[in-house]
């Protein structure tokens, strides 16, 4: 195992939720991502592979586990250098939570709002952390991602709207969180953003005429377990691969009460929830998880 990552991106990661880092993957292994990406949102249909813009089905935001449907992402996610800068993150015991592609197409891509990754995945113990590795140089005009500097150290947020899981932190001000903390994260295509889950990020609508395009490898130490098995959360696990190190024998836990994503309805994806779309569209099926369940017509 080797230091990938140097002492000062390391204290960043701690002292502010996040870093952003250069060079660790090989600019060819980027580029035959990006084009295998180019082809998929050339295709006239994705299908089951992605999520498509809301009124606008030529369009993806989303590609479904990325990993799990192409070797060239299952590749990356097991790079051995970005898996070094993991394992100084979190350890050495390295499971795949999930993985997912955000598509910010020219002039449309959806916004992220604020939330925090660990809301929607609460574990055992919070040492998670997510790759976000931008496949297009990404810059404010195409809307790279946006923290909030050390809002990692007070906490789960709440991300209720109306008494229930709403998937994001309506207003900074609400949660106490100073606006001039906030980052913008700017990086050339093959960067990574290495995010504490529970750093509160968000991303802004795309305006400009290039795509901003990120694939998302979520880890967690093997010994940090969910503790919510919610439709959103349990649909991971089957996928969830050991990579590096051994399985956990114990679980570990650090103390707290931790909120739950006790959502209205099922969801299928964050900006789903985020825009209350799982309201109308009726979610998928009810489920014990469900406060209640909520149809089409409600
Ligand atoms: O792609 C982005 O800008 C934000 C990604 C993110 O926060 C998420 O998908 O959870």
């Amino acid at each position: 195992m080797k230091n990938v990552l140097t002492e000062a991106q390391v204290e960043s990661y701690r002292e502010n939720g996040f870093c952003v880092v250069e060079g660790i993957l090989e600019r060819g292994v980027v580029d035959k991502a990006r084009s295998l990406v180019d082809d998929l949102l050339a295709s006239p249909d994705l299908g089951d592979v992605a999520e498509a813009e809301p009124g606008d089905t030529t369009k993806a935001r989303r590609i479904w586990s990325p990993t799990s449907r192409y070797e060239t992402f299952a590749h990356i996610a097991a790079d051995s250098r970005l898996l070094d800068a993991v394992g100084q993150l979190i350890g050495n015991d390295i499971v795949l939570q999930y993985s997912k592609l955000n598509v910010k197409a020219p002039r449309v891509g959806s916004v992220v709002e604020w939330h925090q990754d660990f809301a929607y995945y609460p574990h055992t113990n919070t040492d998670l952390v997510a790759a976000l590795i931008y496949l297009d140089d990404a810059t404010r005009e195409n809307a790279c991602l946006k923290v909030a500097a050390g809002s990692h150290r007070e906490g789960v947020r709440s991300h209720e709207v109306d008494g229930y899981f709403g998937g994001k932190i309506t207003s900074l001000a609400d949660v106490g969180i100073d606006p001039s903390t906030v980052v913008d994260c700017e990086g050339q295509a093959g960067s990574v953003v290495f995010l504490h889950p529970l750093v509160v990020h968000a991303s802004e609508r795309n305006t400009s005429d290039r795509y901003r395009r990120a694939f998302i490898p979520a880890y967690r130490a093997a010994d940090a377990f969910p503790i919510y098995y919610g439709p959103h959360a349990a649909h991971n696990e089957p996928t969830a691969q050991l990579l590096r190190g051994s399985q956990a024998k114990t679980a570990r836990a650090e103390g707290g009460v931790w909120r739950l994503p006790i959502a209205a309805a099922e969801f299928n994806s964050l900006f789903e929830i985020q825009d209350g779309a799982h309201l109308t569209t009726g979610g998928k099926t009810s489920s014990g998880y469900f406060a209640h369940e909520k149809t089409a017509a409600s």
